[in-house]
């Protein structure tokens, strides 16, 4: 066996490989099985006894020099990959974007749009106003009695100023009866806060209300417009029922209710305005009258959004809340 051929031949390989399969390769070369420097071992054995430690050393040698090349090579190699590697995962921004992920906006906030455009559309102005009130605009203004449960500590948030954080967007509807007198048709979407926190329930919450007010408004005036507008924002002919309750604000009141695929679903509450509230705010009640309604928007993005679980809408997780 030509030990210098041999020699030789190892450099080379060593310089020709590129990659840790290459070095797999060049294991499995000389040292497999079949192997060139496994052959050269096996040979010793056949060796006069008197040329084997001679022999014996040149093989040394040569498992020497494959371990320095390997090493070497190695080393080269895999910094040269672990580059390769994190150059693919570098982020090029010229790319195109994975148009699943791309930003948009809220599922609430897609919700109040939808809505605000459908009533804006049928004449309503668009109101906002304060989330810092007083308990006059909160519940006095509002046939809220003092010692109604609503008005409880454990449902309302009291600064320590004497206002409140308010519980629902009627206040708002308070101030625009008194910024623009009647006739009156609005919509006031917003935040609203209760101390209520558990699986169902949030600390803030989004609410849209109505308010129309107007000469002879009746409840037919107010039924027609909430099953229009329920079949537009579930775009189906929709099984709509308005169910006697209960608002110290509104009388007669009613829960509207639509046939779901597990039967009836509590959307939103209504009625004719109290005519306490009406004449609180310096309008005559005899002469004119008016419909409210309110709406929780969470519930109406879930319904519409197919989100099963409300903790969703607050957590940001995009996949989650990206498109339907
Ligand atoms: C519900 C029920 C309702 C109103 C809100 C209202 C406002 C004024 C006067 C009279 Cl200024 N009423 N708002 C009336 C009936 C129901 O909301 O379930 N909301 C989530």
């Amino acid at each position: 066996m030509d030990l210098a051929k041999l020699k030789a031949g190892l450099k080379k390989d060593f310089i020709s490989s590129s990659s840790s399969e290459d070095l797999q390769k060049l294991k499995v070369k000389y040292f497999g099985k079949k192997g060139k420097i496994t052959n050269l071992s096996k040979q010793l054995g056949k060796l006069d006894i008197k040329q084997r430690p001679k022999a014996g050393k040149k093989i040394n040698e040569l498992k020497l020099l494959f371990e320095v090349l390997n090493k070497s090579a190695s080393q080269k190699i895999e910094k040269k990959e672990l580059e390769t590697a994190i150059s693919k995962e570098q982020i090029d921004v010229s790319l195109p974007v994975d148009s699943d992920y791309i930003g948009g906006l809220h599922p609430i906030t897609r919700t109040i749009e939808k809505i605000c455009s459908y009533f804006s559309a049928k004449g309503y102005l668009i109101e906002d106003g304060p989330e810092i009130e007083s308990e006059y605009y909160n519940f006095d203004a509002l046939n809220i009695p003092q010692d109604h449960p609503a008005r409880d500590m454990h449902d309302t948030f009291y600064l320590d100023s004497g206002k409140l954080l308010r519980t629902h967007t009627s206040p708002v509807q308070i101030h625009a009866i008194e910024k623009h007198k009647v006739p009156l048709k609005i919509l006031c979407p917003g935040k609203v806060y209760r101390s209520d926190s558990d699986p169902t329930h949030t600390p803030m919450f989004h609410q849209v209300e109505g308010l129309l007010i107007d000469e002879s408004v009746n409840f037919g005036n107010l039924k027609k417009e909430l099953i229009d507008f329920l079949n537009y924002f579930f775009d189906k002919n929709l099984q709509v029922r308005f169910r006697p309750s209960y608002f110290p604000f509104t009388e007669p009141s009613a829960e509207v209710d639509i046939m779901d695929k597990k039967g009836w679903l509590e959307i939103m509450g209504c009625g004719m305005v109290h005519p306490n509230v009406l004449e609180m705010s310096g309008i005559d009640s005899k002469k004119y009258s008016g419909f409210a309604f309110g709406l929780g928007i969470e519930r109406m993005a879930k319904l519409d959004f197919s989100i099963n679980d409300m903790r969703v809408l607050f957590e940001n997780d995009l996949k989650a809340i990206s498109g339907k």
